[in-house]
């Protein structure tokens, strides 16, 4: 893989476009990222030269696609430091592997009386799927609360009150799609570990941003999106100990997913084929594990560093720069999200003001209902960034703003 920071926005063919007369530019990431060539012509590729289901066929072109769907399993197992292969299951992104955790180990291992902890923070994906498995066993939820005021940081002078004994199972958001907030990954499975409750890490916002090792973090289980790292839509990642995923039963039933069946009753395949019931999403597996080479070609370290220093300089900007700005997240060591509300402006107009001057932004809850009451907002804009952004481009946000603030001023 030939990815280079020189020219890189070239690889992006999106991006070379205007919108309402004005060229893209493209500060939605948080919600979906652009896709590389490679990773588009990985599709093309596979569609015209490989396409045959996997695990069934013994012809050449279901050989060949298993190959390469396999491959994808030992690519995402190195981009994540997990232990071995069988540790990555494939599955059609973040939501639908917390759905997975909650189903095939919350069902068989919690119990009344048994305590779930999230943060306030956490996205709907990270949250749904807890309250419906609190439903289901009689496990009760609890939350890490953040810090008053608006830098969203959580606030860890209150979590050894929280993580008791009776925590089963902690499950955080690794970076916030709304605050920008990186938290302490490594420290937080440190901490549940010592009151031996698991821990869910929700990556989709630091997969493909962060240099990533589960290894290194201790985490038990960590859920990935791929189309928030340059990969697909409808694919994604569940990293799962080996011990655990073993031990788990299988959350959906089907073909591939089996040893034997018989009339009454079926066994299960060993992990990670159990957890992967019917035929996968084979060729956007293949483009991801493409996303993965060209993100490792360019260095997450650096993707990591590119995304911090502009987002501490818009930060910056939009905080001195658009008078009566309210900024949310933290102003430094951040990831590129940034949330932002104006005076007066509803979240969706600033949206579609920054719209007709050709600059792609996010408007609304996020995702994020319960934090939004929390910090006493409807809605924030949010500005999202990736390797492909420039510091030219916040030169035309901050215009932007200061145009539609003027507006609203009025
Ligand atoms: N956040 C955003 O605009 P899926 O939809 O399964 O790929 O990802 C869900 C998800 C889970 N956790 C976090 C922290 C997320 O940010 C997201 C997706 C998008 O912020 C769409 S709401």
């Amino acid at each position: 893989m030939n990815a280079s920071w020189k020219n890189l926005r070239a690889d992006f063919p999106i991006l070379d476009q205007r919108i309402n007369g004005q060229p893209l530019v493209y500060l939605d990431n948080a919600a979906t990222t652009q896709k590389p060539r490679c990773v588009i012509d990985a599709l093309v590729r596979y569609y015209e030269r490989d396409n045959a289901n996997v695990h069934r066929g013994i012809h050449t072109l279901s050989i060949r696609a298993t190959a390469a769907y396999e491959a994808a399993r030992e690519r995402s197992a190195k981009f994540l430091n997990a232990g071995s292969p069988a540790e990555i299951v494939f599955t059609a992104g973040t939501t639908d592997s917390i759905n997975l955790v909650a189903h095939a180990w919350g069902d068989e291992n919690l119990k009344k009386g048994d305590v779930i902890l999230l943060t306030e923070m956490e996205h709907h994906s990270n949250m749904v799927p807890w309250q419906l498995l609190a439903r289901r066993t009689g496990a009760k939820l609890r939350y890490l609360p953040i810090v008053p005021g608006d830098t969203g940081l959580l606030d860890l002078d209150q979590l050894s009150s929280v993580l008791t004994p009776e925590v089963k199972i902690f499950a955080f958001t690794h970076v916030s799609n709304t605050l920008g907030v990186i938290n302490p990954a490594a420290d937080l499975c440190a901490a549940a570990k010592k009151v031996g409750a698991l821990t869910v890490i929700d990556a989709a916002q630091s997969a493909g941003h962060l240099p990533l090792d589960t290894r290194a973090i201790g985490c038990d289980f960590l859920a990935v999106s791929g189309h928030k790292m340059c990969g697909p839509t409808g694919v994604g990642v569940l990293y799962g100990r080996a011990p655990l995923l073993d031990n788990m039963p299988p959350y959906r039933g089907g073909g591939s997913m089996i040893s034997s069946v018989e009339y009454f009753e079926s066994k299960w395949a060993p992990a990670p084929a159990k957890f992967e019931a019917g035929t996968p999403n084979i060729a956007d597996v293949i483009g991801l594990a493409t996303a993965m080479d060209y993100l490792d070609g360019l260095g997450r370290e650096a993707i990591a560093r590119h995304d911090e220093k502009l987002a501490a300089h818009a930060y910056a900007r939009m905080a001195t720069e658009v008078p009566g700005i309210r900024m949310l997240g933290p102003a430094q060591h951040r990831s590129g999200v940034i949330s932002f509300a104006l005076p007066g402006a509803h979240a969706h107009d600033v949206v579609t003001l920054a719209d007709r001057d050709g600059i792609a932004l996010r408007g609304g809850h996020h995702c994020n209902q319960p934090l939004m009451r929390k910090l006493g907002l409807p809605s924030t804009a949010r500005a999202s960034f990736y390797l492909y952004n420039t510091e030219a481009e916040i030169e035309r946000l901050i215009a932007s703003l200061q145009k539609i603030q003027k507006f609203f001023a009025e």
